[in-house]
């Protein structure tokens, strides 16, 4: 979708640090890291909040959970423990309207998250 920065970086205009890739979803790392890791994984079909999925995007949002998963253990973080995150609108902090999984790991969090 025009004016979507996550399209741009899966279509290749636009730069990311691109950790893994299949035909669902691009995995990059956060710009703005909120912990030693944080990465995003982002499903290629453009789908702007988590109130669009249709019963017809369970693969994809499984997908993008095993990716996650898979990420993780990569990482090094799988053991310790990590948290995933999705954000839902502007009251919950989405800035990006693209939906996204936060990988974060390498360090503790507190709950609820500040
Ligand atoms: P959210 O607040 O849930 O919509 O998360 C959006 C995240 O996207 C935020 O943590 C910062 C990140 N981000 C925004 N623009 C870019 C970008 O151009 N490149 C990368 N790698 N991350 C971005």
């Amino acid at each position: 979708m025009a004016d979507c920065i996550f399209c741009s970086i899966i279509s290749g205009d636009m730069k990311g640090d691109i950790v893994f890739e299949n035909d669902t979803v691009v995995a990059f790392r956060d710009i703005n890291p909120q912990a030693p890791v944080h990465i995003l994984v982002v499903p290629r079909k453009h789908i702007a909040t988590l109130n669009d999925l249709t019963p017809e995007d369970a693969s994809i949002i499984s997908e993008t959970v095993l990716a996650a998963k898979k990420l993780a253990a990569d990482e090094g973080v799988a053991e310790d423990g990590y948290r995933l995150v999705w954000n839902c609108n502007r009251g919950a902090g989405q800035t990006v309207f693209h939906i996204h999984l936060h990988l974060l790991g390498g360090r503790t969090f507190g709950w609820p998250p500040g």
